[in-house]
């Protein structure tokens, strides 16, 4: 049993056309379906009906969508969520297109939380029969999938409670004040083998700082900047390294102002990792290990 991945990100964007340039040429996700003023993208190597939704009018995150293993899983989160005290709400086939049954969970950082299991199965390009290792006809960075999302909140010791016991994260790095009184500031937890599904650090509720999606390598991810210059996309931060997951990153700006990451490499997490702690003086190596500055709008700036 047990949470699998992030399954969606739904975010609001201020113009629908702009955002099909970003999400659909540069970044290359293909539409999966649209509706009055939603556009369903899909990456390339996802199996799933879609990944992200983009609605139109407004910017930031609208939800977040958690895909569970099994049926039976959805009773279980609901059950110890509302023990944990947080408002939940059961969703029906068809609240959200292509996908099936769920939870809504208000977490204590105020942000929405789906679980589902069901979701339409569309395949991919390449199958699953013999694929090719890549599309024939790749489009702009060509994003396989998502990763992880990033998240503010005024309690991240409250937060990192709920993803523990109520959907049995585990942290893979914490970022703490200091060691001896330890303050939690950050938090990056995992439900499957990468390192970090969700993560969230101190700021307002409610608050997106970005989603990510995958890359393979560093030279995928260096060819994923070429094209943001070529396009003209805002480039916030990168290519440069962590310290906290040891991914490779560039981040950047949908047209709307919604950060976005591609991140590479990190390393495989499992039942027993131990949690690796960074502490706040150290904060700069954690977030960006090479260059060891941190610019102020890269905290600040939210959506
Ligand atoms: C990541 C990551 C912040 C740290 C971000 C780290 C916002 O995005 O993927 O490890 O402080
Ligand atoms: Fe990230």
């Amino acid at each position: 049993m047990g949470v699998m991945r992030l399954g969606y990100v739904h975010v609001r964007v201020t113009d629908l056309d702009d955002a099909r340039k970003h999400y659909g040429d540069t970044l290359g996700m293909s539409v999966a379906a649209e509706t009055s003023g939603r556009v369903y993208y899909k990456a390339w190597d996802e199996y799933d009906h879609h990944s992200v939704v983009l609605e139109g009018g407004g910017v930031g995150l609208v939800k977040l969508g958690y895909k569970v293993s099994r049926s039976d899983d959805l009773d279980v989160f609901e059950k110890r969520s509302q023990q944990f005290g947080c408002v939940t709400e059961r969703m029906s086939q068809g609240d959200n297109l292509a996908v099936g049954d769920g939870v809504r969970i208000t977490l204590p950082s105020e942000h929405t939380l789906e679980l589902y299991h069901e979701i339409e199965y569309v395949g991919t390009e390449t199958g699953v029969l013999n694929p090719d290792p890549e599309p024939r006809h790749p489009r702009g960075v060509s994003v396989p999938h998502i990763d992880h999302a990033l998240v503010t909140t005024e309690d991240p010791e409250l937060l990192e409670r709920f993803f523990a016991e109520c959907l049995d994260f585990r942290p893979a790095e914490r970022l703490v004040t200091d060691p001896a009184q330890p303050e939690l500031l950050g938090s990056w937890m995992f439900c499957g083998n990468s390192p970090h599904d969700i993560a969230f650090v101190k700021g307002p509720n409610g608050k997106l700082h970005h989603f990510a999606y995958h890359l393979t390598d560093w030279s995928t991810l260096l060819r994923a900047g070429d094209l943001f210059a070529m396009d003209d996309v805002p480039v916030d931060i990168g290519p440069t390294r962590h310290g906290i997951t040891r991914g490779t990153t560039i981040y950047f700006f949908d047209p709307a102002g919604n950060r976005n990451e591609v991140f590479a490499g990190g390393y495989t997490t499992y039942e027993d990792f131990p949690t690796i702690t960074w502490t706040a003086d150290q904060l700069t190596k954690g977030i960006f290990y090479i260059g060891r500055e941190m610019k102020d709008t890269f905290l600040s700036t939210l959506t």
